[in-house]
């Protein structure tokens, strides 16, 4: 690949853009692109503001007018080639008159793919794969969907020392701290989904909201899902009209998240108990461990995850930790311990 310095430095730029702060998350990848001239002067710059609107390479060639003709378009993702929501962006950046396309991702998603094909078939010059793990980062979830057919499913929960997640007689509110908390809602407004089984909105009503300080407008509340056979009681608070709720009726994790993927869902934040939580993992369906540990001993209770049939150490599943953060306790709070963790895939 043959690519110039300033080319890679507007990609940099074009990744930040990406990224610009408020664009909400899904259903679309984020995406960033920069105009420049010969010389390698920046002449535009524009980024996509989510489903419905523009995409990355029309808001730059908007700004750039006339300016367009002949320049290098840097962008984040291989401009698409097809008629979704808005128009092929192949056909805006050739209509434009741009000389030359460096992109980072590739775009896999069949029904928009096929852009740099089309671009070279105009005479346009391209080059893909530029910083392109960058990209891959910046929609990790929106990768990993389209790879797999399914939604990436981070499993959360919250134990003791000991590894409780309730006590004996079923209470389980404050196991974490306050801080803990927070940053639990931190992270469920940045998926699409959170799921739990039925059994959970039986026992603990839970709202399923992001909500305490963390600011997240109505519409973007990611997806309230509740799998299971069993009938929902009206009055349980996930069927209030703070967020949208969906009711999967199977028992089986694939099927859900199939469904889910249906509903163009890329990110599962899975809530459930510890049955539910087993059935994922004995599936291989969870991709991302985060476990809030508080210093609190309960010697009884259930743990974060049902019987796993395991017997003897040798076949312990185990975890590989990515990240470990501190939230300290303030007035009087316990510190808690977060960790993050992906599985070893068989
Ligand atoms: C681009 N530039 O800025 C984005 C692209 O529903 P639509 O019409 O918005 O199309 C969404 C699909 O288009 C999305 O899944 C991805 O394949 C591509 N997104 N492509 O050239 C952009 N956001
Ligand atoms: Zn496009």
């Amino acid at each position: 690949m043959t690519t110039s310095e300033a080319e890679r430095s507007a990609m940099r730029r074009a990744l930040a853009l990406a990224v610009t702060p408020g664009v909400p998350l899904g259903p679309n990848p984020r995406v960033g692109c920069v105009l420049l001239a010969p010389d390698g002067t920046t002449v535009a710059e524009g980024f996509h503001r989510g489903a419905g609107g523009p995409h990355a390479e029309v808001e730059a060639l908007r700004e750039a007018g006339d300016a367009a003709r002949g320049t290098t378009a840097v962008v984040t993702l291989e401009p698409c080639n097809h008629t979704g929501r808005t128009g092929p962006c192949s056909e805006a950046l050739v209509a434009a008159g741009v000389r030359r396309v460096v992109f980072a991702q590739a775009d896999t998603n069949p029904v928009a793919a096929g852009g740099a094909a089309r671009l070279r078939a105009a005479g346009i010059e391209v080059e893909g794969g530029l910083l392109a793990e960058d990209a891959q980062a910046v929609n990790r979830t929106w990768t990993f969907a389209l790879d797999h057919g399914r939604p990436f499913v981070t499993w959360k929960f919250a134990t003791t020392l000991d590894g409780r997640s309730a006590a004996a007689d079923g209470t389980s509110r404050w196991v974490s701290s306050r801080a803990a908390r927070l940053d639990t809602h931190r992270l469920r407004g940045l998926c699409d989904t959170m799921l739990v089984g039925t059994n959970t909105v039986e026992v603990d009503d839970p709202e399923l909201t992001v909500r305490d300080e963390v600011d997240v407008p109505l519409a973007h509340q990611p997806l309230r899902a509740v799998m299971g056979l069993r009938d929902l009681a009206p009055d349980r608070r996930i069927l209030d009209d703070r967020a949208e709720t969906v009711h999967l009726r199977t028992r089986e994790p694939a099927e859900a998240l199939a469904e889910l993927f249906a509903r163009d869902r890329q990110h599962v934040f899975l809530e459930g108990g510890p049955t539910l939580a087993r059935a994922f993992l004995a599936a291989g369906l969870v991709d991302e461990v985060v476990a809030y540990v508080a210093p609190m001993l309960l010697g009884a209770g259930s743990g974060a995850v049902a019987d796993l049939g395991i017997t003897t150490i040798a076949d312990a599943v185990h975890l590989h930790v990515t990240d470990v953060h501190v939230l300290q306790g303030h007035d009087g709070e316990d510190t808690n311990v977060r960790l993050t963790m992906t599985p070893h895939r068989r």
